[in-house]
């Protein structure tokens, strides 16, 4: 038996990560990111942030991309093309509505973890048929969690959707509008954030490190430190003090920079998402997140069998319920006392009828027996005609 050996300058197995970076290279590759956290954290700004720092030329596009900065009131669906080094992507960017306004804000994250869901089950749907070319694939491959820069901790309802979110997604967490802690708050917040997501063990998305080159190694090792993200969001073009013209937001102290690494980590962000990990998130989102959404329902359902759904209530709609059925109540209740007043009027009527015609029986039987009298009154005295 004889084995195989191949030659130092021949194809072996190392070669096989580029060898699929090469393919997807050739055919572009579709990836998908998701926005997702409390109302108000900058989700769109971050996303037309985003754009316009990624695509070229964005003086036409920037504007085609660009949303409006009205609260998100339901789940937003944005595409783009991108080309970088002859690498085309195909980037679908998912807005969510923030949650966290509601009194009661448990399960106001179902919509989003369904979305997740429903991309899974409608690719594995897709692979079952005998056709299986032209798959329309919206799979998430990254999910960024805004956090609220309060500087404390995670609260319990993001530790609650972060697990949720965790186990189902890459999921990435990101401190949003950075630029309103001062950077020893910063620090320390991450720390904590680090730390509440260690003690709840919560699966967040770790870039690989390890690299053959070691440039990329120190690159990566940088991408990773940094988390969770500390992000700026801005479209709009600012003046530092030292005259250059910048993505940021003014203050009467100076510009926070979107694209300075000394003031956030969005071009860590941007680099790890669009440039250095879109494959390893394209890649773990296939083999880790939607292997394990395939075994879990093959274990429950058999082969091309509809998946059984208890559609867990949106929060919304349930705000909506609430409100039909207290103003139904209160129909009924009108209804009623009308009913009631209505019933009364007639018990009030038919007792006077009543006591009407005992009158008149009383007066019919006085004339009776009048008339009786008069009758025996006659019979005595005579003949009477009647
Ligand atoms: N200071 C600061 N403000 C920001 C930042 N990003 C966005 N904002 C502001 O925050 C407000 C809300 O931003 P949006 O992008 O609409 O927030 P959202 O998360 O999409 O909100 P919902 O759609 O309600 O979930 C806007 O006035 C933005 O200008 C940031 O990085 N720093
Ligand atoms: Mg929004």
């Amino acid at each position: 038996m004889s084995t195989l050996t191949v030659s130092s300058s021949g194809i072996g197995i190392a070669h096989l990560p580029n060898q699929k970076h090469r393919i997807i290279s050739k055919k572009g590759a579709h990836f998908t990111l998701m926005v997702c956290g409390e109302s108000g954290l900058g989700k769109t700004t971050f996303i037309n942030t985003l754009f316009a720092t990624t695509i070229k030329n964005h003086k036409v596009h920037e504007k085609r991309h660009e949303k409006q900065l009205d609260r998100t009131v339901e789940i937003e669906i944005t595409k783009a093309e991108l080309e970088e080094r002859m690498f085309r992507v195909k980037l679908t960017v998912i807005d969510t509505p923030g949650f966290g306004d509601y009194v009661n804000n448990r399960e106001s994250w179902v919509p989003i973890i369904e979305f997740i869901d429903d991309q899974h089950e409608s690719f594995m749907l897709q692979e079952q048929q005998p056709m299986r070319q032209g798959k329309i694939d919206m799979r998430v491959h990254a999910c960024l969690y805004f956090i609220r820069p309060t500087g404390h901790s995670l609260k319990p309802l993001d530790i609650e959707i972060m697990k949720r979110l965790s186990s189902r997604v890459n999921l990435i967490p990101v401190i949003a509008k950075a630029d309103t802690l001062t950077p020893k708050d910063l620090a320390q917040f991450k720390q904590n954030v680090r730390q509440a997501i260690e003690a709840n063990h919560i699966k967040i998305y770790s870039c690989p490190i390890e690299s053959e080159d070691e440039e990329t190694t120190k690159r990566n090792k940088s991408i990773a430190d940094a988390f969770p993200y500390a992000i700026i969001g801005s479209t709009n073009i600012v003046q530092t003090a030292d005259g250059r013209k910048v993505r940021g937001r003014e203050y009467s102290w100076g510009v926070a920079e979107v694209e300075n690494e000394e003031h956030c980590d969005f071009k860590k962000l941007r680099n790890l998402l669009i440039r250095t990990h879109m494959l390893d998130l394209m890649t773990t989102t296939e083999d880790v997140h939607y292997e394990n959404y395939r075994q879990q329902q093959m274990a429950t359902r058999k082969f091309g069998e509809p998946k059984v759904t208890k559609k867990p209530e949106n929060p919304k709609f349930r705000e909506k319920e609430e409100e039909l059925r207290k103003s139904f109540t209160a129909k009924v209740k009108a209804e009623e006392t009308r009913f009631r007043e209505w019933e009364q009027q007639l018990i009030t009527e038919r007792d006077r009828l009543n006591k009407d015609l005992e009158t008149q029986h009383a007066q019919i039987k006085q004339l009776e027996s009048e008339l009786d009298k008069l009758y025996q009154q006659v019979g005595r005295s005579g003949t009477v005609r009647r």
